[in-house]
């Protein structure tokens, strides 16, 4: 009884929208101090301040909340508030994306940025509305690279029979597969004690992320094959978005775009810092990498997307310029 007043007491707050204070809470894979944490620092001051302070924030780093796909399910219900995710697992909540995540599509980190930007990203957000989570605005991750444990890695013979981690993304396994690698999801938070433990031997990630998570102590080589862009997005929980006034609305989507370019930035920051920082940690960094043979055998991955929806998206993501 006591909780369903409560409950009832909460909901009329929510439909008024006039509580007096409320704490959003944003979950994230990684440090406070990542691109991540930075985007998620963004959003929180910038919502505090646009709401006068109505909307407090803190951030809940580091999968504290679960993984990328346990904190998407946590939006649906409602029991998170926010999270700023890659997309990896999010195709398996919303098909129509894992056209973004189809290897060697984005040409630069222009491309993509312009791609996401535009009429394809807002398409792609409002498919992510219609499934029960709100998309407020494309983040970013960064182009990944394929770092390992056994030995340097300069063409695809080199990946045959590597035990590696990838996302729990169908596109991406089937990707390396293609390329001779031995593909083996796994969330984020317990991939830094599998490759300690040689239960894979490499995983693939952008720059931010090896240096966000300290990958150098568990990974010897890395090389910039830059298979595929990684974007990250900022999603709101529709329990909580469905029941704030325009206005409050408003100023959720405003965070969300600073969110986002703060990231961006910080992504900036360290492709232009990484492969230094990379290399003063002690690993190999391989930077000359043919990506041709890569692409032809990653060519397979795109019937995940296309044998569904065809390869419109495909050409029209092709065709930004
Ligand atoms: O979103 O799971 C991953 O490899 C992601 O790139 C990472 O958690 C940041």
């Amino acid at each position: 009884m006591k909780h369903f007043i409560t409950g009832l007491i909460a909901a009329a707050v929510l439909a008024t929208g006039a509580q007096a204070q409320q704490k959003i809470v944003v979950g994230h894979a990684l440090s406070p101090t990542s691109h991540y944490g930075v985007g998620a620092q963004a959003f929180i001051d910038t919502l505090t301040e646009l709401s006068g302070g109505t909307f407090t924030g803190e951030q809940a780093p580091a999968g504290q909340l679960g993984g990328e796909r346990d904190m998407i399910e946590g939006l649906q219900i409602g029991s998170l508030d926010l999270v700023v995710t890659s997309t990896g697992p999010l195709g398996n909540f919303v098909p129509e994306v894992f056209a973004l995540d189809l290897p060697f599509l984005f040409r630069d980190y222009d491309h993509a940025r312009k791609t996401l930007d535009g009429e394809i990203g807002q398409e792609l957000l409002a498919k992510i509305g219609e499934n029960n989570l709100v998309g407020l605005a494309w983040s970013e991750n960064g182009f990944r690279h394929v770092t390992n444990s056994q030995r340097p890695v300069r063409t695809p013979a080199d990946l045959e029979g590597l035990k590696l981690r990838t996302m729990e993304n169908k596109v991406h396994m089937t990707a390396f597969s293609g390329m001779g690698a031995a593909p083996t999801p796994m969330a984020f938070p317990e991939l830094f004690t599998a490759l300690q433990q040689g239960v894979v031997d490499g995983q693939e990630n952008p720059v931010t992320v090896i240096t966000a998570s300290k990958f150098w102590e568990v990974q010897k080589h890395v090389s910039l094959t830059g298979h595929v862009y990684s974007p990250a997005v900022v999603l709101a929980s529709p329990v909580l978005f469905d029941g704030l006034t325009d206005e409050q609305k408003g100023w959720f989507m405003e965070a969300a775009k600073a969110s986002a370019a703060a990231t961006r930035a910080e992504v900036n920051r360290l492709e232009e810092a990484g492969v230094a920082l990379l290399r003063e940690n002690g690993m190999e960094v391989i930077t000359d990498i043919d990506k041709a043979p890569f692409a032809a055998l990653a060519e397979a991955s795109y019937s995940v997307y296309t044998d569904q929806y065809g390869t419109e998206m495909v050409d029209r993501i092709k065709a930004v310029q």
